[in-house]
């Protein structure tokens, strides 16, 4: 550090989202733009503004180190996209910008597996205050009720043994995911607590085959409050496995997002889209939870004034960490046609902004963004859309090795979301990535720049 930069400001930024938006390759493509900095190519504050002396850190006690190398590896040497995160990482960096005359920065990155953000709601709540949220939850949408229908006749036997219910639940939790619905919980069932992901299968398969909580004899399902009162050897069997199972998969994560100072939320627009309305349903519910959870904004009880204060006076370490800023980032820019860019901003904004505006103290932004950009646009013909680039899968969904590019259709966005929709009624097909095979050569981006000035501040 310069002896004119007397104090170091820490930035902690989580990024969560649903599994496959993004966070990942969001991640990688921030991290190589900063270490190899160019100002022309990232523009982090300004153009003229410069990263110096960059300095990877290891990460904070009981964080796995981020997989930087091996998913900047896998792009460029591989021609892969990173692969699926399986537990939770943190990636810890030190650097100085010639913006910041006083301060240098230690910014701290943090990357979840996309499950577990269906358990936030855990979070703070006791085995009866979740099971009534989720059967809240059940009891609102009619697809989850038709879902979820042998698990909640299984509730309706006054004698049901536990090991019937627990299956007819996770016969429930395969059915939802197998019908685009993401608001799997516990999220063991789709990712286990060693990081084994479910393989698609028949619901009945799924069932026999995975853990509705920490593995075998630690399972749960929640009971709604008149099952509770009649059953108590069900809820004193329950309540002590979910306890464990907040400890240990649960609290560790979320916790770290909530000491966060700036949050990424991904909003990925193209997966809604193709998902169908069950999955932007969900997906609304899931961000709305996380936020309750996290509850972004000023502290209540140090507000603003005491913010200011201990960022002066009190040392990076000590000084109090809440999320008072927020990015809602629509990836994958780059698989949507030029014509639509803008649309997707606005979807985003539809979403999902009502739930950060009614918070005091919290700055919020929507950016349209592409980590690495992996297509061109080809002019609108007819007001039909094509873009270029390597197709990942084949028509059937199968992935195919990669070959030469090609020209290829995606679908235009609509102007707000439609009242309903099907799965597969929208499309966005899948491309390798294009990296430049230079090492210190960070990909082409849009707006990733802009986001990162909003979080790194
Ligand atoms: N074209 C394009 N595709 C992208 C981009 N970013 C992500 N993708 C696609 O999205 C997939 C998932 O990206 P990840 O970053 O692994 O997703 P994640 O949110 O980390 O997912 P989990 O680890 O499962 O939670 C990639 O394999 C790519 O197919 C991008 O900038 N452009
Ligand atoms: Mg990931």
């Amino acid at each position: 550090m310069s002896i004119f930069r007397v104090k170091t400001t820490e930035c902690r930024v989580g990024v969560v989202g649903l599994y496959n938006s993004g966070k990942t390759v969001l991640l990688t493509s921030l991290v190589n733009h900063l270490q190899d900095h160019d100002g022309d190519r990232f523009a982090l504050g300004g153009r003229d503004t410069k990263l110096r002396k960059f300095v990877t850190l290891s990460p904070d006690d009981d964080w796995e180190a981020f997989p930087y190398a091996a998913s900047r590896d896998a792009l460029v040497h591989g021609g892969r996209w990173p692969g699926k995160t399986r537990d939770r990482s943190q990636f810890a960096c030190r650097f100085e910008r010639s913006d910041w005359r006083f301060s240098d920065c230690l910014l701290k990155l943090y990357d979840l597996p996309g499950e577990r953000v269906a358990d936030a709601a855990m979070l703070g709540r006791d085995f009866a205050g979740w099971s009534d949220h989720v059967h809240a939850q059940i009891a609102a949408d009619a697809a989850t009720r038709g879902l979820h229908a042998p698990f909640l006749d299984a509730l309706g036997r006054p004698d049901v043994a536990e090991p019937d219910l627990l299956r007819a639940y996770k016969v429930g939790l395969a059915n939802l995911i197998l019908n685009f619905k993401p608001q799997v919980s516990p999220s063991a069932f789709l990712l286990d607590a060693k990081g084994q992901p479910a393989r698609p299968d028949a619901p009945e398969v799924l069932a026999d085959a995975r853990f509705s909580g920490l593995g075998p004899g630690a399972e749960f399902a929640p009971l709604p409050a008149a099952v509770r009162a009649a059953r108590p050897d069900l809820a004193a069997v329950f309540a002590p496995r979910y306890e464990e199972y907040v400890e240990r998969l649960v609290r560790p994560a979320i916790q770290a997002l909530k000491s966060c100072t700036a949050l990424v939320v991904m909003v990925d627009v193209t997966m809604l889209l193709a998902g169908g309305v069950g999955m932007y349903d969900d997906t609304r519910l899931i961000v709305r939870d996380l936020l309750d959870v996290l509850s972004p904004g000023e502290h209540p009880v140090f507000g603003p004034l005491a913010r200011g204060l201990s960022t002066l006076l009190l040392p990076h370490q000590l000084r109090p960490g809440w999320i008072t800023r927020l990015a809602f980032a629509a990836p994958k820019l780059d698989l949507v046609h030029p014509s639509d860019r803008d649309r997707m901003l606005l979807l985003a904004r539809r979403m999902v902004e009502r739930y950060a505006d009614s918070r005091d103290g919290l700055k919020f932004e929507f950016f349209n963004l592409a980590s690495v950009v992996s297509t061109r646009p080809l002019p609108l013909e007819n007001g039909r859309r094509f873009l270029t680039g390597v197709p990942l899968r084949e028509a059937d969904g199968k992935k195919v090795p990669p070959g030469p590019e090609q020209r290829f259709g995606v679908s235009g966005l609509p102007d707000d979301w439609p009242a309903d929709w099907r799965p597969g009624e929208y499309t966005f097909p899948d491309v390798y990535p294009r990296m430049p095979p230079r090492k210190d050569y960070p990909p082409e981006q849009v707006n990733l720049d802009r986001l990162a000035a909003f979080v790194i501040d």
